[in-house]
């Protein structure tokens, strides 16, 4: 142990823990900017400057060791005054036009200068311009950016698609797509991790508010609205609601307050797309146990598109099942198209996605299965823009038939939930019986890369659950190279799934993840359905309009062919 005195307070901590955290043990606030736990601890923007005693310069907390009898202070008028300049000077490489910044309230760099009472500006700014393509979803303001560098690490390291680098040099140093691409010529795969990491608004989405409510506002559309799975486990933490209060039924509240005409569920389309998947899965498994090749999950675009760049050979591996999203776009077009009696060029499809990717998704088959994809946080923005007093909604139901889910739809947002979802209703597919719902947890928890066994009626199957882009890596290369042999791999672009995905809420917490997937566990228990295969309106759908899992119309409806 070390032992060393902060701010007038003996502590006592491990051998090669950082003054940040030392500090953190005992209660005190050393303010961060640029750091990320285990990610970037840098000290690029050096908030974090601490004094030591017997040093001259201050020295930067998260990335500088304890020492044994070291004297630290974290807030003295050396400090303040060093932090105050390194402040200004990020703030004169920066343009704060916060008024019109979709960060304004949850800037960090905004919070710090407010924390810092700084007032007044000694500094001119010389800001570069840059011609960012504002059609792409992700969009990024170069005159915003503090080269904090956590979108590189995170994309370097995490992800390790390399889609960022620093480029220029002096005073015009900034980051950008790496070689002076342009980002539409790169591999990104709008997993957005750059965007929840970055602490400005440097990074942000496509905005899509306007054209939902033009749709909205529009009395010859009709306007149908799916909320994704992971959506209800965040959209309340901007407001500061509480998990219990902030429920899918009290959004259900909202969206009716902004006018949609319909409010359904994409769980529904989720346990459709078990049907499809689940028979496809079966159907294919002689041919997988002979080619000793997976079959993976399709559900997440921005894993779709990296392995359609990273590993185009093995792209004819992946379920040609429709992601839910998708697939409610397609069913609410035909099927319930017919059921209300109304042209489908009349519906107008927005979902609302915990992802960036899920914007593009819709394009590539050409079909426009959905209209708008909006973020959580564009929701979030909407809200405020309609004055929704948030911590006053009262529950409302979602619509039907649509909007009937079970436990195993809704787990479809936390890594692992897709791969449990389909063995439980595979299991019955197979053999006519239920399993235990429970029978499959093997594949829960958030563990980037996670494998499990199970007995499907006498037949042994093997299985696979990545999540975060580094790690499908590492999983894609074991198969290619046959160091692994799996039958049904799920994967998910960002770490942990779309819990965590690009279009959720900032926050800097880590143990936000855990608490997000404790409400889908949480709902999934407490369902009571938990079968995909029992969703009545699932079955009802396939009565009326599709007749059975894999049939002709489902195959031109609910399908689509990656390669
Ligand atoms: Fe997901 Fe989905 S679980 S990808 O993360 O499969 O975005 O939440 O909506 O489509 O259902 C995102 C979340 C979805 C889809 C579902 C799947
Ligand atoms: Fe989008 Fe979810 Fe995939 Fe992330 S994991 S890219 S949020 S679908």
């Amino acid at each position: 142990m070390v032992n060393l005195t902060i701010n007038g307070t003996k502590v006592s901590v491990k051998e090669g823990t950082t003054i940040l955290d030392a500090a953190k043990s005992i209660g005190e606030t050393i303010p961060t900017l640029c750091y990320l736990k285990e990610i970037n601890e840098i000290g690029a923007c050096r908030v974090c400057v601490v004094e030591v005693e017997g040093t001259e310069r201050c020295v930067t907390a998260c990335n500088n060791f304890v020492e044994e009898g070291m004297v630290v202070y974290t807030n003295s008028r050396k400090v303040r005054t060093t932090r105050k300049t390194n402040v200004k000077l990020i703030l004169s490489q920066h343009d704060y036009k916060c008024g019109t910044c979709v960060r304004s309230g949850n800037c960090t760099l905004q919070s710090l200068a407010n924390e810092l009472n700084i007032s007044e500006m000694p500094y001119d700014s010389i800001l570069e311009k840059d011609n960012w393509d504002m059609t792409f979803p992700l969009i990024r303001n170069a005159q915003k950016c503090i080269k904090c560098m956590r979108c590189v690490q995170i994309c370097d390291n995490i992800q390790e698609m390399h889609i960022w680098d620093v480029v220029n040099t002096g005073s015009r140093t900034t980051v950008n797509v790496r070689g002076n691409q342009n980002i539409r010529e790169t591999a990104c795969t709008l997993c957005g991790q750059c965007v929840v990491n970055c602490p400005v608004g440097a990074l942000r989405e496509r905005d899509d508010v306007g054209m939902v409510l033009d749709a909205v506002e529009d009395d010859e559309v009709i306007t149908v609205v799916q909320v994704a799975p992971a959506v209800r486990t965040a959209w309340g933490e901007s407001f500061g609601l509480s998990k219990e209060f902030a429920t899918a039924k009290r959004l259900v509240g909202g969206l009716r307050k902004i006018g949609f005409d319909y409010i359904f569920d994409t769980t529904f389309a989720a346990d459709m797309t078990i049907m499809e998947e689940g028979s496809e899965f079966l159907e294919r498994l002689p041919e997988i146990k002979e080619s000793g090749l997976p079959m993976f999950t399709s559900c997440c675009p921005g894993w779709v598109k990296f392995i359609k760049s990273q590993y185009p050979d093995m792209a004819d591996r992946l379920s040609s099942a429709k992601s839910p999203q998708q697939m409610f776009g397609a069913i609410t077009k035909s099927y319930y198209a017919q059921k209300l009696g109304v042209d489908p060029e009349k519906i107008f499809c927005v979902s609302i996605m915990p992802c960036l990717a899920k914007k593009d998704e819709y394009t590539w088959d050409g079909a426009k299965d959905v209209d708008a994809v909006l973020t959580t946080r564009e929701v979030e923005r909407l809200f405020k823009a309609f004055f929704i007093k948030t911590d006053e909604l009262e529950e409302d139901e979602f619509d039907n038939p649509l909007g009937e889910s079970t436990g195993a739809g809704v787990i479809f947002g936390a890594t692992g939930g897709v791969m449990e979802a389909a063995l439980r209703s595979a299991y019955y597919l197979v053999t006519k019986k239920n399993p235990e719902p429970d029978a499959f947890k093997a594949v829960r928890g958030l563990d980037g890369w996670k494998e499990a066994e199970f007995d499907l009626d006498g037949t042994d199957i093997k299985v696979a659950v990545a999540s975060g882009l580094g790690n499908t890596r590492r999983l894609m290369n074991a198969i290619k190279k046959g160091e692994v042999h799996y039958d049904f791999v799920e994967i998910m672009s960002c770490p942990g799934g779309c819990i965590n995905g690009g279009g959720q809420p900032f926050k800097d917490d880590a143990s936000m993840v855990e608490e997000r997937r404790n409400v889908l566990y949480g709902l999934d228990k407490h369902n009571n359905i938990r079968f995909s295969h029992e969703n009545p309106s699932v079955i009802k759908c396939y009565e009326e309009y599709f007749e059975k899992p894999l049939s002709h119309k489902s195959h031109e409806i609910l399908h689509v062919k990656h390669v």
